[in-house]
């Protein structure tokens, strides 16, 4: 369930939090694609006290430069070796919507916290864990409330840029925002020392090696486009950068994007949509949810942003996802 009683949550997960410290170690856990949204959130939450440590196994490539250009506080974490702490608190978990989008084994036993915006949530919760499902459009923005009302000491300059990258890399540069969005952005840049222009060009400065410039383009190159029921679906294949390469598609005027990788025994779908798209009834997180109760694995998201992995081979899964669009009927034309 989505929750709008913020207040009452914030209070819950400020309980929650105390407890946990005042009991041991207490990683904040990112998910395991390592965008700038789940990078920000445990980086900026892990200021709140000495005893939480952002930490997860893969930092993303902007989230990867803010962090080093930062000079914040992360760990990677290995998939088959964590090592955890002798004594641990508890467990926050920022920005996955279910176990396997963090990509590592839990420790047993841990009371868990997760703070997230997906709409689809496949967590298990027990008696000393709690959720935060907020919907808004990035999960720093519940962090930003938690910080703002419980810890304002801890937003630094480092801690809102952190909080800022994320918000600003989730809503697609604002083009996906809501009122509260920018109230979170605004929020952030008030204070000294933060000029937005600027800081916008440094977070979408993009580094492309030419052979990911090669991939991009092969990936282009491939791209179908198809009719699927109702809609208009352009999708292809790429070992890389999957993300870019659906929302250069969408920039193609496709009104769903779909991109596929298959690597190690593992098939992962990548969908964007256009607004227009997600406002006529289309909801790839739904979509993904159905694809993983179809043919198994993992899938959900946004509106508008959403991803599916499995072992079922790449072609067995892009149908899955084109049928269960074509089921979809197109609301008010
Ligand atoms: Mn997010």
């Amino acid at each position: 369930m989505i929750s709008n009683d913020h207040s009452n949550d914030l209070a819950s997960f400020h309980d929650w939090l105390t407890e946990a410290c005042s009991n041991g170690a207490v990683p904040i856990i990112t998910g395991k694609n390592g965008d700038m949204d789940t990078i920000g959130s445990a980086v900026a939450l892990s200021s709140a006290h000495p005893n939480l440590m952002a930490c997860g196994l893969h930092l993303g490539r902007t989230a990867k430069r803010m962090v080093e250009t930062l000079q914040a506080p992360f760990r990677k974490l290995s998939e088959h070796q964590t090592v955890w702490p002798q004594t641990l608190g508890g467990i926050v978990i920022v920005d996955a919507a279910a176990p396997g989008q963090v990509g590592i084994s839990l420790p047993k036993d841990v009371p868990v916290c997760v703070l997230d915006h997906h709409s689809t949530c496949d967590w298990e919760l027990g008696n000393n864990d709690l959720l935060l499902q907020w919907d808004v459009r990035a999960t720093t923005q519940i962090v930003d409330s938690y910080l703002t009302k419980y810890s304002p000491q801890s937003r630094s300059l480092v801690v809102r840029k952190m909080l800022l990258a994320g918000l600003l890399t989730d809503t697609g540069r604002f083009r996906h925002a809501d009122i509260g969005a920018f109230q979170t952005a605004v929020d952030l840049l008030t204070g000294d020392d933060l000029d937005y222009a600027s800081f916008v060009e440094f977070v979408e400065t993009q580094t492309t090696t030419p052979s990911e410039r090669g991939s991009l383009l092969r990936g282009l190159e491939r791209a179908t486009s198809v009719e699927s029921g109702e809609w208009n679906i352009v999708y292809t294949h790429s070992g890389t950068l999957e993300g870019r390469l659906a929302s250069l598609l969408i920039g193609t005027g496709a009104e769903i994007a779909l991109v596929s990788r298959f690597r190690d025994g593992e098939t992962r779908l990548t969908a964007r949509a256009s607004r227009h798209t997600t406002l006529k009834g289309i909801h790839l997180g739904e979509l993904m949810a159905s694809v993983a109760e179809q043919i198994g694995g993992e899938g959900g998201g946004h509106d508008g942003a959403a991803g599916w992995s499995g072992k079922t081979d790449r072609i067995a899964a892009e149908s899955s996802f084109i049928t269960q669009v074509a089921l979809i009927k197109r609301s008010g034309e």
